[in-house]
């Protein structure tokens, strides 16, 4: 949608590590990736901040390049992420909004918030209040609000959205009329991704691009590999081999309520594990056999060290042999792995060393998606939020595996909105200028 500015010359141009002052921590209750919790609501007053422009910054202006120990490590960026890409596929975020804490509009920063934003992204993502019980909490009810405000702003900065999550099994993001749900539980389940998906399209035509229509059906530790969920046991599969019913069932409706909008279906944890890879693979090929989806997203909350390239590499490949789009869905890289096995590792100190590791790394995840995935079948790349404290992993590693990790800096942004070398190594990767 936005116009690519190729800034060639200006990636070539060195980036200075500058000191800057650090923000603060904190962030919203967290889950882990399959279980639920409430939005924080902590923020303060409204408002509804004036739009930036795209070409507005506010990263801070430095010159120096001597970095302080204690403050963050920060580059300032010469480009405009978006504008890297080598072909006009989203660079997609996942923001808070509403009353939620670090809300895009009710935040202190808000107004920085959404110049970092509009600057360097071309897509939108609700982390959290396009999901099912906010937009249908009861069965005659939408609430549109909230994220009308979201796709609003997204539309006047001309980003497109990406959907998240027509169907999660997460306890309370699933409304509560739909367990004991007493009638037609099919046409139920249809009324509500129709209803959403149709209020979207009237309203802000072409701004949402995308949904992801069913989220995380896969539980390896299940008999047959599918989630148990209230959707699993109101819609099975109907026979043995298949998948389960409800996921057909939502992706029909999404498709025959807007044809042109792509459909994905989106899991963890689905590219080192061969099982979780299979299982989502086979949730793909079902749907794609009876032409109701148009590309599978790899959430991509990944570590340091693992998965390796390699398993992205052939996880992106099994989609793309399938005529499918692949999408990051959900791109995190913790700097600290607590699930690595053994004690825990130590709180890292995220010093210059640490850093251009982590620019390195996600530098050559871009680069394996680009070199795996063809222009045309790219759905694009979705950072799981801006600022590293308000990342998800604040709280999810506070307690991970006896560890209590006060920051794990997953990415591309410090506290205080500076731009970290990682974003230079998604645009060195989105350039072609290698990642060493
Ligand atoms: O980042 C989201 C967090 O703020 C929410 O509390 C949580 C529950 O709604 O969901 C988090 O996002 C999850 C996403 O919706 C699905 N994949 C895993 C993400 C991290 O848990």
């Amino acid at each position: 949608m936005r116009t690519q500015l190729l800034w060639l010359a200006g990636l070539l141009a060195a980036t200075s590590l500058t000191a800057c002052g650090g923000g603060s921590g904190g962030g919203d209750s967290t889950p882990s990736s399959s279980s639920a919790s409430s939005v924080d609501s902590s923020s303060s007053s409204s408002s509804s901040s004036s739009q930036p422009s795209s070409s507005s910054s506010s990263v801070e202006n430095s010159s120096s390049s001597s970095v302080s120990s204690d403050g963050p490590i920060a580059i300032e960026p010469d480009f405009d992420l978006y504008a890297t890409t080598p072909s006009d596929f989203p660079v997609g975020l996942a923001v808070s909004a509403a009353n939620e804490g670090y809300s895009i509009f009710n935040h202190s920063d808000a107004s920085e918030r959404q110049g970092v934003i509009a600057r360097h992204f071309s897509q939108l993502t609700a982390g959290n209040i396009m999901k099912m019980s906010y937009l249908h909490p009861s069965e005659d009810t939408f609430t549109f609000d909230d994220a009308d405000q979201l796709v609003a702003f997204a539309e006047s900065n001309g980003m497109s959205v990406h959907g998240h999550a027509l169907v999660w099994h997460s306890s309370y993001q699933v409304p509560g009329f739909m367990n004991g749900y007493e009638g037609d539980f099919a046409a139920m389940l249809a009324n509500h991704v129709t209803g959403i998906i149709e209020h979207f399209e009237a309203d802000y035509p072409g701004v949402v691009t995308s949904w992801d229509v069913v989220n995380e059906a896969v539980d390896q530790g299940a008999s047959d590999g599918f989630r148990r969920s209230v959707f699993y046991n109101e819609l099975p599969p109907t026979a043995e081999g298949e998948i389960p019913e409800y996921i057909k069932v939502a992706f029909q409706a999404a498709r025959d309520a807007a044809p042109g909008i792509d459909l994905y279906y989106n899991d963890y944890d689905n590219t080192a594990n061969s099982t979780r890879l299979g299982k989502t693979l086979e949730i793909a090929e079902a749907l794609n056999d009876e032409g109701i989806i148009d590309g599978v997203g790899f959430q991509m909350h990944i570590y340091m060290g693992y998965p390796s390239i390699n398993d992205f590499q052939s996880a992106f490949q099994r989609v793309v042999d399938m005529g499918l789009k692949v999408k990051l869905t959900e791109l995190d890289i913790a700097v600290v792995n607590p699930y690595g096995g053994g004690n825990p590792p130590p709180q890292p100190e995220y010093d210059e060393q640490l850093a251009a590791e982590q620019k390195q790394r996600f530098c050559e995840v871009t680069k394996v998606y680009l070199d795996t995935v063809p222009a045309d079948q790219r759905g694009g790349f979705t950072v799981w939020g801006l600022t590293d404290d308000e990342s998800w992993l604040m709280n999810q590693f506070a307690n991970a595996a006896g560890a209590d990790y006060e920051d794990v800096w997953p990415l591309l942004f410090n506290a205080n909105l500076s731009a970290k070398p990682a974003l230079q190594g998604v645009a060195d990767a989105f350039s072609g200028q290698g990642c060493l």
